[in-house]
């Protein structure tokens, strides 16, 4: 795959999308989350890949939407062509896991598209922060909704008024990531850990993906019904008879294809 934005390579059953606009510290505009759209429907479909990896460069994650392109965008411009949901959310439709690698700054809708990856790890360099005070505007993407919902609201309201970053460090102890490593060693701990996923079953990792989801928009009793009808369907999958034979059978499981 050839982006002008984005920088893709795999290592064998993970994705790894990296964006790519150095110049502009990876703001985000409508070419690159195109691009970004058209990458990650593609390693959904491909049955080579079972995890996918999005990450920056080591200075920024991404700086925010790009402002350049903004600046003379009118309410018709952006409501009449659905700015930012014509284009930003494709990840939320990926079925596969999506690991989020933070270096550097993770700005504005940088941090929302960040939030939206199934979980983030950072590295040491890491700075979260929605700035979009500061320009004139309310976040777009997301950010008053799922940064309350990931780090508490009275972080969330303090970030979002004030445009205080948290450092990596904070982020961690917040639970808007789940671990923090030294910059340089980022990306081989989140190959890692996305190749431990790639050696799961595809199948049940979309599952589990799919129920965490709809914690966010169910009641309790509700998910857990929800919850409940997976594990059922379980008991008819390969993926169950091969996991609980080779744990008896005091071998590796092989759930490959499944
Ligand atoms: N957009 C465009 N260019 C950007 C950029 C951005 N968000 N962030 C950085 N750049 C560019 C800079 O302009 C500069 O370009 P040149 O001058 O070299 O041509 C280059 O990247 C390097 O940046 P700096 O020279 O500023 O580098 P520093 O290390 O000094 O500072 C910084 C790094 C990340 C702290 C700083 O660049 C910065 O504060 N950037 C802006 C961060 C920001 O405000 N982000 C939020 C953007 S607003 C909406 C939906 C969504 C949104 C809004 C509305 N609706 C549906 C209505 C989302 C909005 C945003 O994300």
């Amino acid at each position: 795959m050839q982006y002008a934005d984005l920088l893709i390579e795999t290592q064998g059953k993970v994705a790894v999308i990296r964006l790519n606009r150095p110049k502009a510290m990876n703001a985000l505009n409508d070419n690159m989350m195109n691009e970004l759209g058209d990458a990650l429907r593609k390693f959904d479909a491909d049955p080579a890949i079972n995890v996918i990896v999005l990450t920056g460069s080591e200075k920024a994650f991404a700086a925010g939407a790009d402002i350049a392109a903004m600046v003379n965008y009118s309410y018709p411009d952006t409501y009449t062509t659905d700015y930012i949901g014509r284009n930003w959310e494709h990840i939320l439709d990926i079925r596969k896991p999506v690991i989020g690698a933070v270096a550097g700054y993770c700005l504005g809708g940088g941090c929302e598209l960040a939030m939206m990856c199934d979980f983030l790890v950072a590295a040491d360099s890491a700075r979260f922060g929605q700035p979009e005070i500061k320009v004139g505007v309310t976040p777009g993407a997301g950010g008053t909704q799922r940064l309350p919902r990931a780090i508490s609201k009275s972080k969330a309201m303090d970030m979002l008024l004030t445009t205080r970053m948290i450092d990596a460090a904070e982020a961690e102890r917040t639970g808007l990531v789940s671990r923090v490593f030294p910059a340089d060693k980022l990306m081989e701990e989140v190959v890692g850990i996305a190749q431990q996923i790639a050696e799961m079953p595809v199948s049940v990792a979309m599952q589990i993906k799919d129920c965490v989801n709809k914690a966010y928009d169910m009641t309790l009793t509700d998910g857990v019904r929800y919850e409940r009808r997976y594990f059922h369907a379980g008991f008819g999958t390969p993926a169950q008879r091969e996991g609980m034979t080779a744990f008896l059978e005091k071998r590796k499981p092989n759930f490959e294809g499944l």
